[in-house]
């Protein structure tokens, strides 16, 4: 996956021409979009497929159950032509391993701790320890929370250089100079981007502010 503005756009739309025209606008300021079940679920894989023709695809499945069913969701991933999946550590080692064999080679992004606030409760208490089990299986990188950039640092130093994508900039409240200063390597926007009234201006922006937080 390329690295240029750092922000990954969350597609989270269901009208498949509107999803579409989104991604044309945000095109120049994106380094890839993330479909996720809205957008999959409503439009299609082949939908999924035409996206990843043009653009790196991740697959936000966050993929959770049990080794085989792991690998049969990540096998379909795989067939989409998509760049890369992301996957929830919980269901423990074995699963997370399938999601890595079955990806043979593609992406694996895990989640450690989700942005919103119920996240304190299952979620907080574990994150670094799921960001161990992300480094033992050789994942990609893991999901941290903008809405949390201290997380996000103590994870950084848990990962090395994993990737770090965070969620949860604009319509959660994080921002995305704190995001990248704290250590992430992409922001992943959804509705600061496509619910904007000029999609392209609203990535241009972030990716703008990125850039100057990283001089
Ligand atoms: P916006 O809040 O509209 O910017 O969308 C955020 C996107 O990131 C959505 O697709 C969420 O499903 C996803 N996300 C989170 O918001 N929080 C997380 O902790 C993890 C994810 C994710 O895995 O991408």
């Amino acid at each position: 996956m390329k690295q240029n503005t750092r922000v990954i756009l969350a597609l989270d739309i269901t009208d498949r021409h509107r999803a579409m025209e989104t991604v044309e606008k945000a095109r120049d300021s994106i380094d890839a979009v993330k479909v996720n079940y809205p957008f999959a679920l409503a439009c299609g894989m082949d939908a999924v497929a035409e996206l990843a023709g043009s653009v790196d695809v991740i697959c936000d499945f966050k993929v959770a159950d049990i080794p085989n069913t792991n690998r049969l969701i990540v096998e379909q991933v795989r067939k989409s032509g998509a760049a890369g999946v992301i996957c929830q550590a919980f269901p423990g080692k074995d699963s997370l391993e399938a999601c890595i064999r079955a990806a043979e080679g593609m992406d694996v992004f895990v989640v450690t701790e989700m942005s919103h606030p119920g996240a304190d409760r299952f979620m907080i208490p574990v994150a670094e320890d799921m960001a161990k089990l992300a480094v033992e299986v050789g994942a990609t990188g893991i999901i941290a929370p903008a809405t949390r950039p201290e997380k996000i640092a103590t994870l950084r130093k848990i990962v090395g250089n994993l990737k770090i994508l965070s969620p949860g900039v604009g319509a959660q409240g994080g921002s995305a100079s704190a995001t990248v200063k704290a250590g992430a390597d992409y922001v992943i926007v959804g509705r600061a981007i496509y619910d904007a009234r000029d999609p392209g201006e609203a990535a241009r922006k972030i990716a703008e502010e990125i850039r100057g937080a990283l001089q």
